[in-house]
């Protein structure tokens, strides 16, 4: 059991002393402590981030609070770093290129310490400021088939998935906020939920039409039996940070074993909600264009880990299959189908929760008030179309005639 009793939220000072005893990252700064510039950067809903910089290198430094950053009458137990420092450590050797580096994780003050993205910004301040989505999409989709198929109990011996669920089944604090602000709020009357007036309408609609509750229903129950892999589980576009080389994904704190649509769902509504918000129609096309380029490229990357992968996985092992090809074809299209069904569904979720629930998303911010409305309206609208009819989701959501692939 991990003793809280040496936590204390820390300030650039703080920090500083606790930074000066860990001789690996002293090094790693270089010169004196006092030559160190430290900038608080939180701009998330719930921890203390700073970025540290030294005469020869930098770090980023993230702690828990013991309530919501921005709500601190929301009171919160403190293990979300440890799970995020789980996630990372988890993750690091299935994407090293795409996640920043681990460099430290104190399990007193809840302080992880990974490398600094120096230079880089959050994929929706790249969205907003006009950058091709494609590549990034493209590469966020290689990055959730990799993490997710070596987290499965395809990707290895089920003893890998077993230490998995018994170390991540442990994120209840998070994974609560998951359910109730993801799965569960939007769908009645909720103090915590608010949106544009012009949303009213749809919002009674989401409140009470059944076809609707059904389908939530059945979302909520593949997010709680579909344990397939493990999960970042709060992959938006401010989980992406980019630069010119391309995206490494940040803030895995939200980390629980899921279904994998629920990552893809997550990310495709980050451009759907982007595309919607989008100054022009060339510029929504352009991304709106990028959802199925990042599912496509999932797939096949995805596809590709399960033909070539030389994991020892006791889930269809390769001797039960290897003399027929269209019965491994079957069960890959079968597999791909369930998890593009979770991708739609889920994604209507996200995109409903972000303009109705308690979190919004800041693509709209910028908008004069009554485009917001009507865009939001239109946003919200297409979103509750997938929803109604999960069937037809996957279609509308990945229309085949319109894909550039
Ligand atoms: C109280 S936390 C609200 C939201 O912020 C996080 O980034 C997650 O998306 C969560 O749902
Ligand atoms: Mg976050």
């Amino acid at each position: 059991m991990i003793q809280d009793t040496q936590y204390h939220p820390l300030n650039p000072d703080s920090l500083r002393q606790v930074l000066s005893d860990l001789s690996s990252l002293a090094i790693r700064l270089g010169g004196a402590p006092s030559d160190w510039n430290i900038r608080e950067v939180s701009d998330g809903n719930l921890n203390s981030v700073w970025l540290v910089h030294g005469p020869s290198g930098s770090l980023c430094a993230k702690q828990s609070l013991p309530h919501v950053r921005v709500d601190p009458s929301w009171k919160m137990p403190l293990d979300r770093t440890t799970f995020e420092a789980g996630w990372l450590q988890a993750i690091a050797p299935l994407v090293p290129d795409m996640v920043p580096e681990f460099l430290h994780f104190d399990p007193q003050l809840f302080l992880l310490v990974t490398a600094c993205l120096d230079d880089h910004v959050t994929f929706t301040e790249a969205l907003a400021k006009g950058m091709d989505p494609a590549p990034v999409a493209s590469q966020i989709g290689r990055f959730v088939a990799q993490s997710t198929f070596h987290t499965s109990w395809r990707g290895g011996p089920f003893e890998n998935m077993a230490r998995l669920e018994g170390f991540f089944s442990g994120n209840t604090t998070l994974t609560r906020i998951t359910v109730d602000l993801v799965l569960t709020d939007p769908y009645h009357d909720h103090p915590r939920n608010h949106y544009h007036p012009a949303l009213k309408p749809l919002v009674e609609q989401l409140h009470t039409d059944p076809a609707i509750h059904r389908s939530v229903c059945h979302m909520q129950s593949r997010f709680f039996t579909a344990r397939e892999a493990l999960l970042h589980g709060d992959l938006h576009s401010g989980s992406v940070m980019v630069d010119r080389n391309g995206a490494s994904v940040i803030d895995g704190e939200f980390s629980c074993i899921g279904p994998i649509g629920f990552d893809c769902g997550m990310f495709v509504a980050s451009l759907i909600l982007a595309s919607f918000a989008a100054p022009t129609e060339a510029r929504r096309d352009q991304i709106r264009q990028a959802a199925p380029i990042f599912h496509q490229s999932f797939l096949k990357a995805y596809c590709d880990e399960w033909l070539h992968s030389d994991a020892k996985t006791d889930l269809a092992p390769a001797f039960l299959t290897r003399h027929d090809a269209a019965e491994i074809q079957r069960q890959k299209q079968e597999e791909c189908d369930r998890i593009t069904t979770d991708t739609a569904g889920f994604a209507a979720m996200e995109i409903i929760r972000r303009l109705t629930g308690y979190a919004h998303t800041s693509h709209f911010d910028n908008l004069p008030e009554t485009d917001k409305g009507q865009k939001q309206y239109q946003a919200l609208s297409f979103a509750i179309q997938l929803l109604s009819d999960l069937k037809a989701a996957p279609e509308n959501l990945f229309p085949r005639g319109k894909t550039a692939l």
